[in-house]
């Protein structure tokens, strides 16, 4: 009887031991970040500090994970978009951060730009009449999507490509399809990163 007591005390003891040893690997705190077409998902992510943060390439391109921002281009130019025949004209544009986007309605229609929820610009145009515009200087690196209520179906993008601006704290170098980069942030604070490939993608940790 005593002998099966102290069996079975060694046993819990064994299976305390072993517990703590897997609970503390359980325990080393993770999350992913997933690399889509031109954008970081999540794009803000808050986490403890002693993270162990993953970016796994969900992309068919390679990208990077670069600590540092994406900056304005030294030289702004205005960029123009027609909407004719309600069409808006080029459907996608390319232009880089600090620009300016003039959009005129060619039409005889009432026409309105209204950028998607949920994205780092928020922009709703007043009603345009024929041969209106208005204009907005694009401050963020990104892709952004916009609307016409007005006109169901009629939709145009923005693709805003910033200068690169490294900080030297984190360089993934090419990360191929499938594949991850992993860093640890260990000191609290809020660390901003792009893909130095495209230069069109920025987002940020946030460690508390
Ligand atoms: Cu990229």
């Amino acid at each position: 009887m005593t002998s099966v007591r102290s069996l079975s005390a060694i046993t819990a003891a064994l299976f305390l031991v072993s517990c703590f040893g897997c609970g503390s690997a359980s325990n080393r705190l993770r999350s992913t970040v997933f690399i889509r077409t031109l954008r970081f998902d999540p794009s803000t992510l808050t986490v403890d500090a002693g993270t162990t943060v993953r970016w796994r390439n969900s992309d068919t391109a390679a990208h990077t994970v670069t600590s540092g921002n994406l900056d304005p281009a030294p030289d702004p130019t205005f960029k123009d978009v027609a909407i004719l025949d309600s069409q808006f004209s080029p459907k996608e544009l390319r232009l880089r951060v600090g620009d300016t986007v003039r959009w005129t309605n060619r039409d005889l229609a009432t026409h309105q730009i209204v950028f998607a929820s949920g994205q780092p610009i928020e922009f709703t145009s007043p009603p345009l009449q024929e041969n209106e515009d208005t204009t907005l200087q694009i401050l963020h690196a990104g892709v952004f999507e916009y609307q016409d209520p007005f006109t169901p179906g009629l939709t145009g993008r923005i693709i805003a490509e910033g200068v690169p601006d490294p900080d030297g704290q984190f360089d993934s170098g090419g990360i191929s399809p499938g594949q991850e980069f992993e860093f640890t942030f260990n000191i609290p604070g809020t660390f901003t990163y792009f893909c130095k490939f495209h230069n069109v993608e920025e987002a940020r940790i946030v460690a508390l």
